[in-house]
């Protein structure tokens, strides 16, 4: 309807060119014209972009675009994203996903028998845990643990210390996306927005046809990373977003409704599912800028140059207490013992900006080999009755589902996924970032270099270089799954 009236006029000014008054503007006055509204529609841009940088390459949110560039510009937009799109998947057919069936069969591991179906029929509570890194844990910060809570509950559960987010720019977004479909997301833009309509099996759609109820609950509005359109492309029966919680001034901080607020209220959600569901709660308070009322704060701000780093850590404890709050609710409410439970990092929430700062906290030098260790998050998973274990392979995000599957009892080459179940003793220790650096037992590769993760020190090529293509050829597959949206043409053996 937007662009209705320019065809209009055009089909008027064909078959009816005497409904317009001729008038003549000289060239001089055309070209001026035309510079002006150009002008104005890049400064606008730059304004918008100023204000929210990477914002049409991130394309996180349709309301901040509209209110950003205009709902004209957003609709030309959201056409070009479209077309290509549309045309990329046009042109591809079954035949393609026949290579990559391949290639995932023959990377296909043994499975550990001893816990297969180990969680069979428990419930599932994922937990995201937003700007969470794993450098937080076990470690203090003028004297105190910054996350008490998380470090006595790693102890009683399984614990994946060199497990690496694997997002892209679109962070909470691509973390969902990676978990739930082991499959990378974007090089550029967010899986969620660019191919929300594609076919997918994703953890929900699969639990689904188990019998599970399958819910994810955020108290953001719902638009939000255009999770109301994907999560039915992913097969979630239910959303509880913001429209769900009470949300006033009095319970929310920073983005909006406190997550000490948000697992209280999200506990009455869980109370009124049928059971056995599986349930993701993404959180909230500690995001980028990590501000706190003075009064929520138990943790003093660390002493740096870097405002965010200093404020990071009370934030961190404050999602620390608010978990310890939620799981004490679920064990009050006797779902603790009938759920498995499991906590991860969605991606890193201190930038490369702070460096310094980080430097100070850590005690060593930032190199390029540091900064790809600190895209390390935590995965907590826990399994009712079953002891506490350090596990060091490794990971993942694209390693959660196959894992997941596997404890609840689900055989896993029924799909075409990356990831491998993490307690398989044949697991490969390989893990590809989205910008193409990679993590071996010994190596890490980043920019072009090799590092001996022994000493952090750079080594020759060689090392790495078998690796090299297979971490392209990840890329590759997974990146033609979604162009292609090729998933369409898969039948389930
Ligand atoms: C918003 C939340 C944060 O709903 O998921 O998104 P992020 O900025 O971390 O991608
Ligand atoms: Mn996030």
């Amino acid at each position: 309807m937007y662009f209705a009236d320019i065809l209009f006029l055009m089909l008027l000014l064909k078959y009816k060119p005497k409904t317009f008054r001729e008038s003549r503007y000289n060239p001089q006055d055309r070209k001026f014209f035309l510079l002006m509204a150009l002008g104005v529609t890049f400064f606008n841009l730059a304004l918008a972009e100023a204000a929210r940088p990477e914002l049409l390459t991130r394309t996180f949110d349709r309301e901040i675009l509209v209110k950003n560039i205009g709902t004209y510009h957003y609709h030309l937009y959201d056409a070009i994203l479209q077309t290509k799109s549309s045309a990329q998947r046009a042109l591809a057919d079954g035949s393609e996903l026949s290579e990559i069936e391949n290639y995932v069969r023959a990377n296909q591991k043994e499975v550990n028998d001893e816990l297969y179906g180990l969680a069979k029929g428990k419930n599932v509570i994922l937990v995201s845990l937003e700007s969470t890194q794993s450098f937080v844990i076990n470690k203090t910060v003028n004297g105190e643990e910054i996350t008490p809570f998380l470090n006595q509950f790693i102890k009683e559960s399984y614990y994946f210390n060199n497990f690496y987010h694997q997002t892209g720019q679109g962070k909470t977004s691509d973390s969902e996306f990676i978990i739930e479909n082991s499959l990378y997301p974007l090089g550029r833009g967010a899986v969620f927005f660019t191919h929300a309509q594609n076919e997918y099996k994703a953890t929900p759609e699969i639990l689904t046809e188990k019998g599970y109820y399958t819910a994810s609950l955020h108290a953001n509005n719902k638009s939000f990373w255009n999770r109301d359109i994907m999560y039915d492309s992913l097969g979630y029966q239910r959303f509880y977003d913001s429209d769900e919680y009470k949300v006033s001034e009095g319970n929310s901080i920073n983005w909006g409704l406190n997550d000490k607020s948000f697992f209280k209220q999200s506990i009455s959600h869980l109370k009124r599912m049928p059971e056995p569901f599986y349930a993701k709660f993404i959180t909230l308070t500690n995001h980028f800028p990590f501000t706190l009322n003075e009064e929520d704060r138990t943790l003093e701000p660390y002493r740096s140059n870097s405002k965010t780093l200093n404020q990071y850590f009370p934030t961190v404890r404050y999602t620390d207490e608010a978990l310890e709050r939620f799981i004490g609710d679920l064990k009050r409410d006797g779902l603790y013992e009938d759920s498995i439970i499991v906590l991860y990092g969605d991606h890193y929430g201190i930038s490369e900006n702070h460096n310094s700062a980080m430097s100070q906290f850590l005690g060593k030098e930032i190199t390029p080999f540091e900064s790809i260790q600190l895209q390390r998050v935590p995965l907590i998973i826990h399994v009712p009755g079953q002891k506490g274990k350090t596990i060091s392979t490794v990971s993942g995000q694209i390693d959660v589902r196959p894992t997941l599957l596997h404890l609840l009892g689900i055989e896993n080459d029924d799909y075409i996924e990356f990831g491998k179940d993490l307690f398989s003793e044949e697991k490969l220790e390989f893990t590809v970032l989205r910008d193409s650096s990679f993590i071996t037992k010994d190596y890490l590769y980043t920019m072009d270099t090799c590092y001996d993760k022994k000493t952090g020190a750079a080594t020759a090529k060689d090392s790495c270089e078998k690796y090299l293509e297979k971490a392209k050829q990840e890329l590759d597959y997974s990146d033609k799954i979604i162009y292609g949206d090729l998933l369409r043409f898969y039948e389930q053996p």
